[in-house]
C-alpha cells in the first residue's frame, strides 16, 4: 500500500503545500509587528478568526488536564528526535505514569537502519489485561522529528504520547473485556525524507515482532491517534483506514455532538497504521493534519503548546472511548486472526 501511485500523488501535493506553507511561514515569523501595520490586517484576521476550538461540557473519565500536563511535561524535555537524550529522558517519564497507573510496561529495543546511519531506537508497549484475551491496541508516536531548527512538537509526537498516557489510567483503573496494548511508536518521523525506507521505524518494527512472536491472531483492531492536540480540531476520515473502524468512529462522534470535529470528506494520509493494515489487521489513523493556518505550524518551530488545547485532547478521548464501548461488546466474542 505504500508504494501505491495515488499515495505519490498525495506527498507531491504535499511537497507543494510544503513550499506555500514556507512563504506563509515567513509571513506569519513577520506577522507580530506586521500586526500592527493596516496591510497585514487579512492575514492576521484569519489567524485569529479560524473556527473550530473546542469547549468541553460534562463530565468524562479521561482528563483532558492532567492530559495537557502530560503533554507539556514532555515538551519540556525539548526536541526529541530518535537517540537523543530528551527521547529517553521522556521514554522514563513514560514508563514511571505507566507504572504508576497499573500497566505492565514492556521496551522493545532496536537498531533502525536509517539515512543517517544506525540509530538506537525503542518503542514502549503497556499492557492492561481484559478478560478476554483478544487484544484492541491504542497507538501513537512520541519521537518527534529531527530538525535544524527549535522543533518541540508539542502537538506532533507530544499530543499523541499524552493522550495515551491518560487513556493508561482510565483503561487501568476499570474492569475491561478486551485486553488493551497503548504503544507508544518511536521513529515515525523521517530522518530526511519521507520514503517507503524513511518513517514508521517504530510500527514497522513493531509489526515484524508481532509476526514473529505468533501474537497477532490476537489482536483485533488498531487506533492510531497523531496531532490531536491541535487547538483548531478538524480530523478527516483518513482513507486507508478499515472502513468499520471509520464508521464507528465517525458515527461515535456524530452521537456525541462532536460532527464538526470530526468531518467526512476523506484524506489519505500514510502513518504509523499502514504498518499494521499491511498484516491483515483493521486499523485506524484518527489525525489532524490541518495545523494552524496553511498547516503552517506542521513540523515547524510553531508547534508549540500554546497551539494545543486540553479539550482537543478530551474530545478524541470521548470518541475514542465511545468506539471502545462499541468494539467491547463485539469483538471478544468474534472469531479472531488478522484479515477480518
Ligand atoms: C504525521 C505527523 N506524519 C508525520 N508527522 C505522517 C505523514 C507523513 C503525514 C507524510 C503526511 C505526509
Ligand atoms: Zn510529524
Amino acid at each position: 500500500m505504500r508504494t501505491k501511485s495515488s499515495d505519490r500523488s498525495c506527498i507531491t501535493g504535499l511537497v507543494r503545500r510544503q513550499a506555500v506553507r514556507r512563504r506563509f511561514e515567513a509571513a506569519l515569523a513577520a506577522s507580530g509587528a506586521l500586526a500592527s501595520m493596516a496591510s497585514s490586517l487579512p492575514l492576521f484576521a484569519f489567524v485569529q478568526a479560524r473556527p473550530n476550538v473546542p469547549t468541553l461540557s460534562g463530565d468524562s473519565e479521561f482528563d483532558g488536564e492532567r492530559s495537557f500536563t502530560d503533554l507539556k511535561r514532555l515538551v519540556s524535555f525539548g526536541p526529541r528526535p530518535p537517540g537523543s537524550r530528551a527521547l529517553e529522558q521522556s521514554r522514563e517519564f513514560i514508563a514511571g505514569e505507566l507504572h504508576a497507573a497499573g500497566a505492565t510496561v514492556a521496551l522493545d529495543s532496536f537498531t533502525a537502519s536509517t539515512p543517517l546511519g544506525s540509530i538506537p531506537m525503542t518503542n514502549l508497549v503497556a499492557k492492561i489485561p481484559g478478560t478476554s484475551s483478544a487484544v484492541v491496541i491504542i497507538a501513537g508516536h512520541y519521537d518527534t522529528k529531527r530538525t535544524n531548527f527549535p522543533f518541540v512538537g508539542a502537538n506532533d509526537g507530544g499530543s499523541s504520547a499524552a493522550f495515551l498516557l491518560e487513556m493508561a489510567r482510565v483503561l487501568a483503573r476499570r474492569k475491561n473485556s478486551l485486553s488493551y496494548w497503548l504503544v507508544f511508536f518511536d521513529g515515525e518521523e523521517a530522518l530526511q525524507r519521507w520514503s517507503n525506507t524513511d518513517g514508521l521505524y517504530g510500527s514497522r518494527h513493531f509489526a515484524q515482532e508481532l509476526s514473529a512472536q505468533g501474537t497477532l491472531n490476537q489482536v483485533r483492531a488498531l487506533i492510531l491517534v497523531d496531532m490531536i492536540g491541535d487547538a483548531h480540531l478538524d480530523i478527516h476520515r483518513e482513507s486507508h483506514s478499515t472502513p468499520w473502524l471509520n464508521d464507528i468512529v465517525f458515527s461515535a462522534a456524530q452521537r456525541l455532538g462532536y460532527g464538526q470535529y470530526f468531518v467526512t470528506s476523506p484524506r489519505a494520509i500514510e502513518d504509523d497504521h499502514a504498518s499494521i493494515l499491511e498484516l491483515g489487521v483493521p486499523a485506524i489513523d484518527i489525525l489532524d493534519l490541518d495545523y494552524g493556518p496553511f498547516n503552517l505550524y506542521w513540523h515547524t518551530r510553531y508547534d508549540t503548546v500554546d497551539k494545543c488545547n486540553p479539550a482537543s485532547l478530551a474530545i478524541v478521548a470521548r470518541v475514542v472511548l465511545a468506539t471502545l464501548a462499541a468494539l467491547e461488546t463485539t469483538l471478544p466474542s468474534r472469531p479472531g486472526g488478522a484479515s477480518q
